[in-house]
């Protein structure tokens, strides 16, 4: 008997539409489903990988704690407690502040998890609060809090329409697009230039996006700063800006053209590697295409200048007039209208409220930059961290300096991971928590849709009922938050007694069905339920001024702090590298997700992925060649990898993909410790953050690779 369950792919941004084929108790086959309105039959390669994690025998099932080296299953009421207890009498003792919680990337795509998380975080009233966001967009949400007046209002490239794509620092190919979502990026693309449209890619890698391009130029790992003022000069320069359709609803744009006045082509060129030429010609193209839309993305972002870029970048679309038109970068209409509802709190998000105990870097929406957690672990001194809570996440592959957090999170009091596996960061936990996995539960993509290039609303039930010695990763969570509280003291104690019994009863679904209900298509679960295959709310329509969060309900062109940022920009021009020295950026691959997807068979078999990729010549001045194990060095540490000689990279940069690094000593992932590679953020540095933004530098970490380290036992 073969059934068929419809859902959505949890794993990435791109939401694609599956058909699981099943009997009831096994899964005997997933793929695209033709039906789903947006993604239309796409997936990649991770999609069938999901029943893999299901089944995967390394899975955690239930509670563990460990002992000495080894781990002890526990009850959940047993584990809780202690959990609770533990976080509880830190907190007495140490103040609120003293244990810090980790919100990981598949938060973001689980619309429970990422409730619950918030609750958790609330009721543990702890003001070190950290995220994957600041290894990540947050340069991105920024510049929407400086220019749109909201951190969580995206303006997205309308590719349906677009006449003209300009991608700098995204390779949506593989990534499958992010703060994009735009599921089967290739078809997308290629639409783009079948209606006589243009593609244009800006990467210090000739990359699988850029293959596809009309056209590809390389940048200087950290140069979109530069190059994107210029460009915006180019505009002025040369007059081709347009702003007149939105002058109305925008200021700033005399400030704009002053503020990068000194930042000619012919200023900059040296630095970002185009000639002065080609960045007036693509600053040219994108002004006098009949629509363009400037996208960028992790590449920009996780750079020394990447609250710049990601500013610079919003106003090259809208200084071309291309901000909230068809075929420009516009705001999605999601069906749960987060921001109607932030609105209400007086939300619209917050920079620089407070700064990081040890080094002052700046808060960002409530949360601290994770480049500050280490040492707010280990430097001693009032307001330490003493216990973690990771959520989802694994800060130890993920951010920078991995091995400085691996020995704080040892030298903690106590450590509580809400995980499936005993990973690099968990293997630090007292005890994990293993929630339910995809098959086993709902879905609905709250936070996608903020980013979504076209409105659409779909929910799916869970594929398997979980098992009552199950808990959902929500239910953990507001275990944790309640027990914690009830434990904490008299007020805490008092509001979690009286608003336990009612959280406990309400499920997160019918908290989506309120939701829906109150959003602005006045959607329902019900209805939902009626289209198994996704509902198609129709293209993205514009919405200025109506969706702007800034009090005077215009368009921010030239915000203070950027504008002033401006001169750390420029100081940073003329620098010039260190004898030998290589910058170092990252990759991602189609069969990777982020560090936890590597203990399935079918996405690592193969060659090995975790290779260096140096251009021919850096490899000849070294005397380096293709399949050399490589001893990469930078001010923080050294791996060794095999070298991948390629002209894709750009000479004088060198790529590691992130992720990597599982033979760490108590990993417990079989297949993932066959293909340990090693962590690209056991080389990037917590000391080089974008210090404006607080963003950790995760592209561009100047390393030298050093030696040649001979394999062969003969030489
Ligand atoms: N050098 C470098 N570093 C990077 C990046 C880069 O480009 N270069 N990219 C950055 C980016 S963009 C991001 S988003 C971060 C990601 O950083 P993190 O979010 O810290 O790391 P992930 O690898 O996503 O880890 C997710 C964790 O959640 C667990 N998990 C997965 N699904 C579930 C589930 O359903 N339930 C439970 N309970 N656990 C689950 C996994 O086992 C894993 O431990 O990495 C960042 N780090
Ligand atoms: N298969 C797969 N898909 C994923 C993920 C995954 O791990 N695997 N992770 C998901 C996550 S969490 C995210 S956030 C997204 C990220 O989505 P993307 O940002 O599209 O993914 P990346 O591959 O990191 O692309 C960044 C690009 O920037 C380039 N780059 C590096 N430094 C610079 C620079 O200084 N300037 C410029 N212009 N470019 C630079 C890199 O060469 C790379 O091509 O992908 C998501 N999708
Ligand atoms: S692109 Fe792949 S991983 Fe992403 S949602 Fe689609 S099938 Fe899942
Ligand atoms: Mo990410």
């Amino acid at each position: 008997m073969s059934l068929k369950h419809y859902q959505t792919c949890p794993l990435c941004e791109a939401t694609c539409g599956v058909v699981i084929e099943h009997d009831g108790r096994e899964v005997l086959g997933i793929r695209g489903d033709d039906d789903d309105p947006f993604s239309r039959g796409y997936i990649c390669p991770k999609a069938a990988a999901l029943v893999d994690i299901h089944q995967d025998p390394d899975r955690l099932r239930q509670p563990v704690r460990r002992v000495g080296d080894r781990w002890e299953p526990m009850g959940w009421d047993e584990a809780l407690d202690h959990c609770a207890e533990r976080l509880a009498d830190v907190q007495r003792r140490h103040g609120r502040d003293a244990v810090a919680l980790y919100r990981g990337n598949p938060i973001a795509h689980g619309y429970a998890a990422l409730l619950y998380s918030e609750a958790l975080a609330t009721a543990l009233g702890t003001r070190s609060r950290y995220s994957a966001t600041s290894v990540d967009q947050l340069p991105h949400m920024l510049a929407s809090l400086h220019v749109f007046g909201h951190q969580a209002l995206f303006a997205v490239p309308d590719l349906e329409r677009t006449a003209h794509l300009v991608i700098i620092g995204g390779n949506p190919l593989v990534s499958n697009g992010s703060l994009m979502t735009a599921p089967d990026m290739r078809s997308r693309l290629a639409a783009i230039r079948a209606r006589g449209g243009r593609v244009v890619v800006i990467d210090p890698r000739r990359t699988e996006t850029a293959k596809v391009a009309d056209e590809h130029h390389f940048v200087r790992p950290g140069a979109d700063a530069a190059l994107l003022a210029a460009m915006v000069h180019t505009l002025f320069d040369e007059k081709l800006d347009r702003p007149a359709r939105l002058t109305s609803m925008m200021d700033g744009v005399e400030s704009i053209r002053a503020a990068v006045a000194r930042f000619t082509p012919e200023r900059v060129a040296g630095a970002v590697g185009l000639e002065a030429t080609t960045i007036r010609r693509i600053a040219r193209e994108i002004a006098q295409a009949p629509s363009a839309a400037v996208y960028g993305r992790v590449g920009i972002s996780v750079a020394e200048f990447g609250g710049l870029s990601c500013w610079l970048l919003l106003a090259m679309n809208a200084l071309t007039g291309n901000l909230d038109r068809a075929g420009g970068l516009m705001f999605p209409t999601p069906p749960i209208d987060f921001l109607a509802l932030l609105d209400r709190l007086d939300l619209r998000g917050s920079h620089g409220r407070r700064k990081s105990r040890v080094r002052g870097l700046p808060e960002f929406g409530g949360e601290l930059p994770v480049s500050s957690l280490a040492e707010d672990m280990e430097v001693p001194g009032p307001g330490r961290i003493r216990a973690f809570v990771s959520l989802l996440g694994n800060p130890v592959l993920s951010t920078p300096n991995g091995r400085r957090l691996d020995r704080a999170l040892a030298g903690l009091d106590f450590v509580v991971a809400v995980d499936l596996y005993v990973n690099e960061t968990t293997r630090h936990a007292d005890v994990i928590l293993p929630g339910t996995f995809a098959l086993e539960r709902d879905h609905y993509d709250a936070a996608l849709h903020l980013v979504a290039t076209r409105n659409t609303a779909k929910w799916s039930p869970p594929l398997f009922e979980k098992k009552d010695d199950q808990r959902h990763d929500w239910q953990i969570m507001l275990e944790l938050a309640l027990r914690t509280s009830e434990r904490a003291g008299l007020r805490r104690g008092l509001l979690s007694r009286l608003a336990g019994p009612a959280a406990r009863r309400i499920r997160p679904d019918q908290l989506v069905d309120l939701l829906l209900r109150l959003g602005p298509y006045e959607l329902s679960l019900a209805k939902l339920r009626e289209h198994p295959h996704g509902l198609d709310l129709g293209p993205l329509v514009p919405r200025l001024p109506d969706v702007l969060r800034t009090r005077d309900r215009r368009v921010h062109l030239a915000p203070a702090p950027l504008v002033a940022d401006l001169d750390r920009l420029a100081a940073g021009l003329d620098r010039e590298p260190a004898d030998g020295e290589l910058l170092l950026i990252g990759r991602r691959s189609l069969r990777s997700n982020n560090s936890w997807m590597h203990n399935s068979h079918r996405l690592v078999k193969g060659p090995a992925r975790c290779t260096l990729l140096m251009h021919p010549e850096d490899a000849r001045q070294r005397g380096l060649a293709e399949g050399d194990v490589v001893a990469v060095a930078s001010r923080v540490g050294e791996v060794q990898v095999p070298l991948t000689v390629t002209d894709d990279v750009m000479k004088g940069v060198v790529s590691l993909p992130h992720g990597w690094g599982h033979g760490r000593p108590g990993v417990q992932l079989s297949v993932a410790s066959a293909h340990p590679g090693a962590s690209i953020n056991d080389l990037t540095d917590d000391a080089f953050i974008d210090t404006y933004a607080g963003t950790s530098v995760l592209n561009g970490t100047p390393v030298q690779v050093k030696q040649r380290v001979h394999t062969d036992a003969g030489e």
